[in-house]
């Protein structure tokens, strides 16, 4: 078998997707019309048209608006069923997902609805497929502590079915350090924390995210390699990065791939995990973006087994499962 073949049908974990970012763009307007939303686009054509990013903010903008067709319990089970069917498809056996709860909760949609819909699609793909998955919710950065409090808050009923806690949104200008306090509570939940940093923000950001937050690994990170003594640090403690390539690519933080540092970060001894973070968005699920990865890098056997090594030892699964998967 071809090595690339291989390479697909490989086990493996995604550990940076974000569930919003898997709505393609059939099903955002097969839910505008089952919900009667108004949705600013006409077609299928013109909404896939507005996939043209210039930077990380071009892009949330309109994956906020697109998130609004999302309604009721049944369009979060379809949206997760519909990616998890797509990820086993790629040979990924266990997904840790994150959602957005402020951007459903800032529209009236309940925390409820939004959990209990993404916890069906999840008990439908393991019905299916056997697929493992556990669910980070994740806060907005650009929002206020006091809007993160209330929103873990709202959580409390629901937090068996929370594994973890994150931080995404629009990097710039809102660093770890506004969520220091509300980290600080998650973690006293005893559940682990993650944070974007280093996507477009500074290594201070994935410096904040290590020493303020606490965080089990960082998302991105891909701007470690302006800092030496950063990069030292990660590789010392093999803290994990999960670097999505397309996504890097797309939102213009690298002009090609070629250019990506993913290299010089295997190089540097760096425990890498390759994702597809928001796959309708950017060009593909996890299987495209190893296709891209290989078109441009041509990595050996040995290389390939150790990103997906290390995507099981970065994930929040029990010893005894990662014995089984690695
Ligand atoms: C995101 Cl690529 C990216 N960066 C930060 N926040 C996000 N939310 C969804 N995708
Ligand atoms: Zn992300």
């Amino acid at each position: 078998m071809k090595l690339l073949d291989r390479v697909l049908s490989c086990p493996k974990a995604e550990l940076h997707l974000h569930i919003e970012g898997s709505l393609e763009p059939e099903l955002a307007f097969a839910l505008a019309q089952r919900n009667h939303v108004d949705f600013p686009f006409n077609s299928v054509e013109s909404l896939r048209a507005a996939y043209n990013f210039s930077n990380l903010q071009s892009f949330l903008d309109l994956y906020y608006a697109c998130a609004d067709v999302l309604r009721t319990e049944e369009d979060f089970h379809d949206l997760m069923l519909a990616y998890l069917r797509r990820a086993a498809a790629d040979g990924v056996v266990h997904a840790e997902i994150m959602f957005d709860p402020q951007t459903h909760t800032a529209r009236g949609i309940s925390m409820a609805t939004v959990i209990n819909g993404l916890r069906a699609g999840i008990a439908t793909a393991r019905d299916e497929s056997g697929i493992s998955v556990q669910l980070i919710l994740s806060f907005l950065r650009h929002l206020s502590e006091e809007d993160a409090f209330a929103t873990l808050k709202l959580a409390e009923p629901h937090l068996a079915h929370v594994a973890a806690f994150g931080l995404d949104s629009s990097e710039m200008g809102h660093p770890p350090s506004k969520f220091e306090r509300v980290f600080k509570a998650c973690r006293d939940l005893g559940k682990p924390v993650v944070a974007h940093a280093g996507e477009e923000g500074p290594p201070a950001y994935i410096i904040e995210a290590l020493d303020l937050l606490q965080v089990s690994r960082i998302d991105h990170g891909v701007r470690c390699v302006e800092d030496k003594a950063l990069v030292q640090r990660l590789a010392a403690t093999q803290r994990p990065l999960t670097v999505c390539p397309l996504s890097n690519v797309r939102l213009c933080v690298f002009k090609e791939m070629a250019r990506h540092t993913l290299p010089a970060m295997l190089d540097a001894g760096l425990c890498v995990t390759l994702n597809s973070d928001d796959p309708a968005y950017f060009g593909g699920y996890l299987g495209n973006n190893l296709r891209a990865v290989q078109a441009a890098f041509n990595f050996d056997a040995p290389t390939w087994a150790r990103i997906f090594r290390n995507s099981f030892n970065a994930s929040f699964i029990s010893a005894e499962q990662k014995a089984e998967w690695c």
